[in-house]
């Protein structure tokens, strides 16, 4: 069975040790790898390149899961008011965890956070906040509803590797206020928004694979969305 590596996230939960810190990621990324036939490992958030390389040496995918803002200082800009909460040793985790992915070509899906994260690692940019668009975004990108139910629709591009899952259009969750401003070099948009988002990329070159969406298919997936589940499956199947 193929094995996917799961990014995750550090947080504190417990009043009595404030600063004792727990590698989380939620359920749904390993429900939706196990539903879609293949063996989640959750990476933990240590920046270390020695212990990553070890680990993504006996992986076939990697998952670049949701959470925090990224830190506007990877793309060269000030924090502006809107900007969210940013965890600067996860940025570092994840980075390591992409150097090492790209250089041993593991594919992969990176979902929210993780698909605005490869987009300003690899020189692209951020709107930090959705009201900092040009033309301001009139869609309900951070829903209120139950996180398995779709609140909006996508574009999917002619050509693209997310049309072959999913079709022309797709009706996707969203829970992000913060969207993707300049596109990275090396991907292509794969979906789009009625408001101008970029929902979806993938890469241009062959070489790498990297998928990207903005919505959270894991939610979807893990709770009978069989669509959603194909964006799982195909992933796994193109390991
Ligand atoms: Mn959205």
């Amino acid at each position: 069975m193929k094995k996917i590596g799961i990014s995750s996230g550090l947080y504190i939960n417990n009043k009595m040790f404030n600063d004792y810190k727990m590698t989380c990621v939620a359920n749904n990324y390993m429900n939706s790898v196990i539903l879609a036939g293949a063996v989640p490992f959750v990476l933990p958030c240590i920046a270390n390149e020695n212990i990553i390389e070890e680990q993504l040496k006996n992986l076939d995918g990697i998952i670049f899961t949701g959470g925090e803002d990224c830190s506007p200082a990877l793309y060269g800009e000030e924090t502006l008011s809107k900007c969210g909460r940013i965890t600067p040793e996860r940025d570092e985790a994840d980075m390591l965890f992409l150097k090492k992915a790209l250089e041993l070509k593991i594919p992969i899906l990176g979902i929210c956070r993780g698909t605005q994260l490869l987009n300003v690692i690899l020189g692209g940019s951020l709107y930090q906040d959705l009201s900092y668009m040009e033309e301001e975004a009139f869609l309900k990108h951070q829903q209120e509803i139950n996180q398995a139910q779709p609140s909006h629709k996508i574009k999917i591009q002619n050509n693209s590797f997310l049309k072959s899952i999913l079709g022309g259009e797709a009706w996707v969750n969203s829970f992000h206020h913060q969207s993707i401003k300049e596109l990275a070099s090396c991907f292509k948009i794969s979906a789009e928004s009625s408001d101008g988002v970029i929902e979806a990329y993938e890469s241009i070159s062959e070489d790498y694979f990297m998928l990207g969406v903005q919505w959270h298919p894991e939610m979807m997936a893990a709770r009978g969305n069989d669509k959603m589940l194909e964006l799982f499956k195909k992933f796994i199947e193109k390991l």
